[in-house]
């Protein structure tokens, strides 16, 4: 098949990995329907994919990764920068030409016997001012498929990229799925990544965390914009007002259960709607108007499957309905569909669990489906997609909120004084662990701004690069920061807010803040609701005024102990740490003692 573009750059580039990998075939993806359906066929042929019940599931497929490779290894990411100083204490680094000899010589010769798909690519609607393009070599079909829905695939991209220079390289092997062989590498100088020895979503769809997260937050830093770990939602009143709103929370925290929130019935009759335009990812830029306008870099959703349910998620579970890759979900026998834990409480008797052993749900005290399983789903199917998903030029953002997982510490939501202490806010974000990622689950681990496994880059110059955008926005323009824990518990383990839908109420305080229209009570940490501007009608038996004050206080000892976990947390960064976050520091201590 003969090349869909002539740029140079590009052709040389395959050349030289072609003769690295020595592939029997090339095959470059045209993202045209026939193509996708002629390699579905062939991955059902080899088994690489079951094909569903095209009833019940129309264009939707099973897939079945290694069991030694179901998540992303953090262990075993790599930023390739010149210095590890560069890389910065959080990052795991490997000297450039160290990594690249490393890499080709576990990559040489892989794909003898394989197809190389060229995958052309672009992060944001295809010739928007934010996008960027990318090409992906893989010798997967399940990576193929998986990014024609994760993101824009084809021939225009490559019309759009020109001659240009500027587009992301992605080699990615799969070669033995060897763990002890397996390398996440993004070389961000040279816009360069290279994924060998596994075939999980995190690790090899190349446009999603190592591109978009990455490789563009480096270049958000050289460029003047930022690439987060933030869902985009907008907030309909009755009036029909959209308000927009980009947050950050670590991975499998609900993170696309709010992006895609179902408002309470009382919300509902009021004709308050909620509407997605991201649940992972946002690139953000300054507009015209001095406003910071975000797009969603991708065009599907790679959601965690186990919990996923009609209460929990509607909408995203009527995501998963057609054109959907279930990867390591519970195999239905009798129906040909797919099953996980918290789907329902009817688990299939005659079925397949995820490792692929025979599997009865009504008797076996194993899982059928793996904790990280996942459905990627084309964002189109989304019932409440937002009509500005496609909208080259993003959406105004009002808000930014952080989060994380906390049993204790952090009340239910809080405002930050300015941009300055919001920044200060993000930086000292923490959470218990899930099992979006390899190791151990349920420790609080320090992750600024969800962006601890995917910053490109040393995170001082990160956090000063937060910085300085803020100094460019005037005040009245710049987005309110907030930080919110749908997870605090009480002495006996039960959560003390319901989350999910009802979550809509605080976010509903945090547009009121921003327009002005509400006081707030200021504390030691930032500005806190007053229990009474916290709407709970309608929650009567779950959440009281008193139970509502009791999340929203500030307990003194508990942020001493944790402005400690801080201080070593920065110690780690030496002389970098931007001097405002010493002084919000300081500040901190003080207000609390
Ligand atoms: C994800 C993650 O898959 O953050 O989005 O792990
Ligand atoms: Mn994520």
């Amino acid at each position: 098949m003969s090349a869909l573009t002539t740029n140079k750059s590009v052709l040389s580039w395959i050349d030289e990995k072609v003769e690295l990998v020595k592939p029997d075939k090339i095959v470059w993806i045209d993202g045209s329907k026939e193509q996708i359906e002629e390699l579905r066929a062939t991955a059902c042929s080899t088994g690489e994919m079951i094909k569903l019940n095209q009833e019940l599931l129309p264009d939707c497929y099973l897939h079945r990764t290694a069991v030694n490779d179901v998540a992303r290894v953090e262990g075993r990411t790599f930023i390739c920068a010149p210095t590890k100083e560069e890389a910065g204490p959080t990052n795991n680094w490997m000297e450039p030409s160290e990594a690249y000899e490393m890499l080709y010589d576990i990559a040489r010769d892989s794909y003898k016997g394989r197809t190389m798909y060229v995958i052309p690519y672009s992060m944001g609607p295809v010739g928007s001012p934010f996008a960027k393009v990318g090409i992906e070599l893989t010798d997967s079909i399940y990576v193929v498929l998986n990014m024609v829905i994760m993101t824009r695939v084809g021939k225009d991209v490559l019309e759009v990229l020109g001659d240009s220079d500027d587009w992301v390289r992605g080699l990615h092997c799969r070669c033995d799925i060897d763990e002890e062989k397996r390398y996440i590498c993004q070389f961000p100088q040279d816009n360069t990544i290279i994924s060998v020895n596994s075939g999980y979503g995190g690790n090899v769809l190349l446009g999603k965390k190592c591109f978009a997260l990455r490789i563009a937050s480096y270049q958000g830093w050289k460029e003047g914009w930022q690439a987060e770990h933030m869902l985009i939602l907008g907030i309909q009143n009755p009036k029909g007002e959209v308000k927009y709103i980009c947050a950050a929370f670590p991975s499998a925290c609900g993170k696309t259960n709010l992006a895609m929130l179902i408002p309470p019935e009382l919300y509902e009759k009021k004709g308050y709607k909620v509407w997605c335009v991201g649940d992972d990812i946002s690139w953000i830029r300054k507009g015209e108007d001095g406003r910071l306008y975000a797009i969603n870099p991708e065009n599907g959703f790679f959601g965690v499957a186990p919990g996923t349910n009609v209460k929990s998620n509607p909408n995203a579970l009527a995501s998963t309905k057609k054109g959907t890759i279930f990867t390591n979900v519970a195999h239905n026998l009798d129906d040909n569909t797919v099953w996980w834990e918290g789907l329902d409480k009817n688990p299939p008797a005659n079925a397949i669990e995820w490792k692929g052993n025979p599997w009865n749900g009504q008797e076996s005290e194993e899982k059928g489906a793996h904790p990280n399983s996942r459905f990627t789903a084309p964002a189109v199917n989304c019932p409440c997609l937002s009509s500005e998903f496609e909208n080259p030029n993003g959406v105004p953002i009002s808000a930014i909120v952080f989060g994380g997982r906390r049993a204790k510490l952090a009340p239910l939501v809080y405002q930050s004084r300015d941009w300055n202490h919001g920044v200060f806010v993000g930086s000292i974000m923490a959470s218990e662990t899930t099992a979006a990622a390899a190791g151990a689950v349920g420790v609080v681990r320090r992750d600024p701004m969800a962006m601890l496994p995917f910053c490109g880059y040393n995170m001082a110059d990160y956090w000063q690069h937060w910085i300085d955008i803020g100094a460019t926005l005037d005040a009245d323009k710049a987005p309110k920061i907030f930080n919110v824990n749908w997870f605090r518990k009480d002495d006996e383990g039960n959560f003390m807010w319901p989350g999910f839908g009802d979550n809509l109420r605080v976010l509903d305080w945090i547009i009121d803040r921003c327009e002005g229209k509400v006081d707030a009570k200021e504390t030691e940490i930032g500005y806190i609701p007053y229990a009474k501007d916290i709407n709970i009608e309608g929650l009567e038996g779950e959440v009281s005024l008193e139970s509502l004050e009791s999340i929203l206080a500030v307990e003194k000892e508990l942020w001493q102990e944790d402005a400690k976990g801080v201080e070593e947390f920065y110690a780690k960064f030496g002389d970098k740490i931007p001097p405002v976050l010493v002084n919000e520091l300081e500040t901190l201590k003080k207000n609390v003692q």
